[in-house]
């Protein structure tokens, strides 16, 4: 394995909606540059990127897998993301550590949700782009269509830099719009093309689209602008060089065509990712700061600089232990040395130092800046974290990732599956960061919280496969809230005084509302020491500990702020403990005042389907409380915009499915917290108090 250096690397992160054929492409990519025997198939369970037992046994990927090439001389790293909803925050933390995007979409279906999403997200990290219209072999392919929905979705400026020649199962290779030129690939897979003219069918529509392309070059260009007006036309290296600069200033998103299932069009896409799309050290590295300081720090990404490296993946391996996954961003990382971990404070020997080819760990003597790598058995070091040169500390900035979606109650099935769980969840919680773990503040019940439904019977499936942790689920939790929509004035004493060492606290508070989001705020407002000091934060605490319990339904009561203003206190009797138990009264009795209520999550909807089912939909969406907000049509597609109480979206995947034959999609984001509606607010409260009377009576 040879060293390279950031000008001969190109990170790119493979994303796209679920099925698009990403982990297919990666293994044809990589079978085409010579790794492994066999071309790599998701059905067959053999596709270097999919290694995880439950991506072998599910048929779709659900981390970043990392593989790479050699092309060109130059390393390709691809980072193949998953395409479900649920896992799509996955493909968000890959495409950040990636220097740009390919983008796949189905020939058939063209631009799905999770299209929109990871286009969203190459913004965000202003990732220059390539779409693949991909699957061209399939019947009903059309990349005319595809290409339509693409560019209503996103612009004219995703632009084809190739076209299919042929389609369905005639589809056999690909017009190149640049070098006007045909390839004609073998048909026994192994992604190998020969040069051919472009077929005479094809002269006319290959003539217009170069001349499309060469426009669009040199429209954001006055050089290139200047050369077109005199001769019509840019020489092949102005246009190279300027198409690549287009490509990486996102101006223009080249359109490629593939069948990765077939290995067709993977040669040119290769060239194309080698001459177009930015090399490691064209970019800038994360966002970062010297520790201690908001002040942004800019570093290279060079050789010469100080060392730099973030983890941005965890895997729990059995055997292995844990893997870290990282990109150096400067420096050189030799095998064996010793770093600091500058978040954590500690140091880190990254002995065996490798690069991943899927499950594989390929050993190798040193890492430059630009490079992904990955080592076994750091002590502490976590995804997130910065290691480098200790005098010259950067730490570039976490990732922060959305609230989770849904919440199921889970319990162990045996006392042996009870004692290995807390360290197995440890393990997984590290590899996820859309994963949470919780108790119930009332009936201490384990909480997992993630995505959707599939995200946590996933871990469910690891939990057993990969830790031997056997756990049941429970129906899935509405994470209610409750909060006060009124003022109060109250009093909390509490005083034990018969017979040996009493009590003694005393507190008066003022309640109020705070606006959404706010949580809580506590005053101190005591003057002339009606109170101790030492007393005022036991005071706090007895407040906050109360509405941890709830007041109505045993939910987390927040947005208010309580004002300590005045008390009393007794020079012996008096104690932590007993201003503790004061302010949770007072608390009790602020709540009755201040007209409590229960508050339940609102999320953003979005949901795609054909036009025929708009109607239908919204029809249902109404019927679940929710308050349609626009309706866009994108080609034959209808994207209904709606915010929806979560209770309501528990089960909407089946129903969407069915109402939709399959052709429905839909994308859900936590929006804020709302009033639960008087009726459902009191059936809830009724709810609880009647599983809290069986409980007491249990005990
Ligand atoms: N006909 C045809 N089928 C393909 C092609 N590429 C992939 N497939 C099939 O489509 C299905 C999904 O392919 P994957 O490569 O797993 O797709 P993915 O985009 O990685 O999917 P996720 O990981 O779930 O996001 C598999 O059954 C593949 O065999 C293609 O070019 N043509
Ligand atoms: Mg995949």
């Amino acid at each position: 394995m040879k060293v390279y250096s950031g000008a001969n690397i190109r990170n790119v992160a493979v994303t796209g909606h679920g099925s698009s054929g990403k982990t297919s492409l990666v293994a044809a990519c990589l079978y085409l540059s010579g790794v492994g025997s066999r071309l790599g198939r998701v059905e067959e369970g053999t596709a270097v990127t999919d290694f995880d037992a439950e991506e072998i046994e599910r048929k779709h990927s659900i981390t970043a897998g990392l593989a790479y090439v050699e092309w060109n001389k130059n390393k390709i790293n691809f980072l193949d993301t998953p395409g479900k909803g649920v896992f799509i925050q996955e493909a968000r933390n890959g495409m950040r550590v990636a220097d740009s995007a390919m983008i796949l979409v189905d020939s058939v279906a063209g631009v799905e949700v999770q299209t929109e999403k990871v286009f969203q997200f190459a913004e965000e990290f202003a990732l220059p782009v390539f779409f693949l219209v991909n699957k061209l072999d399939r019947e009903n392919a059309s990349f005319d269509r595809a290409t339509e929905s693409l560019q209503q979705f996103f612009g004219r400026t995703a632009v084809p830099i190739q076209l299919p020649i042929g389609l369905e199962k005639n589809f056999v290779g690909v017009v190149d719009l640049i070098l006007l030129k045909g390839f004609i690939y073998e048909a026994n897979g192994q992604g190998k093309a020969a040069e051919i003219e472009i077929p005479a069918d094809l002269k006319e529509a290959a003539q217009q689209g170069h001349e499309a392309l060469v426009e669009l070059v040199a429209e954001g260009n006055d050089a290139l602008m200047e050369e077109f007006f005199e001769k019509s036309t840019l020489s092949p290296d102005h246009l190279l060089e300027g198409l690549k600069q287009a490509v990486v200033d996102r101006r223009l998103f080249p359109v490629c065509v593939t069948a990765a299932l077939a290995n067709i069009g993977t040669q040119n896409l290769l060239d194309a990712i080698c001459q177009y799309l930015p090399a490691a050290n064209e970019r800038k590295a994360l966002e970062a700061s010297a520790p201690g300081s908001a002040i942004p720090l800019e570093r290279p990404i060079s050789n010469t600089e100080p060392m730099s490296l973030y983890v941005f993946k965890t895997l729990a391996d059995p055997f292995a232990g844990r893997l870290s996954f990282f990109k150096v961003y400067s420096g050189v990382l030799k095998s064996d040395a010793t770093i600091a971990n500058l978040t954590k404070g500690s140091q880190e020997r990254f002995a065996h130092l490798s690069i991943p080819q899927g499950k594989t760990l390929v050993e190798v003597p040193e890492i430059q800046a630009g490079d992904i790598g990955v080592v076994a058995k750091l002590k502490d070091t976590v995804t997130g974290d910065t290691l480098g040169d200790k005098e010259q500390a950067i730490l570039f900035q976490k990732l922060a990732f959305p609230e989770p979606m849904i919440t199921f109650a889970m319990e162990p099935k045996t006392r042996g599956d009870e004692d290995k769980i807390s360290s197995a969840l440890q393990r997984v919680l590290e590899e996820d960061f859309t994963l949470k773990f919780g108790r119930d503040q009332q009936t201490n019940e384990m909480l997992l919280s993630g995505m959707g439904q599939l995200h946590i019977e996933t871990i469910v499936a690891r939990l057993k496969k990969r830790f031997g942790v056997d756990v049941t689920l429970k129906p899935p939790k509405v994470p209610y809230r409750e909060t006060v929509r009124g003022k109060a004035d109250v009093q909390g004493k509490h005083k034990k005084q018969s017979g040996g060492h009493g009590q003694y606290g005393d507190c008066k508070i003022k309640m109020e509302p705070l606006p959404r989001g706010s949580n809580f705020e506590f005053v101190n407002d005591i003057f002339g020491g009606a109170i101790p000091k030492n007393y005022i934060p036991a005071v706090e605490k007895g407040v906050l500990e109360a509405a941890v319990r709830g007041y109505l339904a045993g939910c987390p009561v927040v947005d208010f702020r309580v004002i300590l203003y005045d008390g009393s206190y007794h020079e012996v009797d008096s104690s932590e403990m007993a201003f503790k138990i004061a302010g949770s009264l007072a608390f009790k009795k602020a709540m009755e005042q201040a007209n409590p209520c229960l508050l339940e999550p609102i999320m953003n909807i979005e949901v795609f389907a054909p036009e025929a089912y708009a109607g239908d939909l919204m029809g249902d969406l109404n019927s679940r409380r929710g308050r349609v907000q626009g309706m866009d049509s994108k080609g034959s597609m209808q994207v209904i915009k709606a915010q929806v109480p979560m209770a309501e979206m528990l089960s909407y995947a089946p129903t969407l499915t069915s109402m939709t034959q399959g052709r429905g999609d839909y994308t859900m984001e936590f929006s804020h917290y709302d009033i639960v509606p008087a009726q459902i607010a009191e059936k809830i409260v009724e709810k609880y108090k009647a599983a809290k009377a069986g409980e007491e009576e249990e005990e």
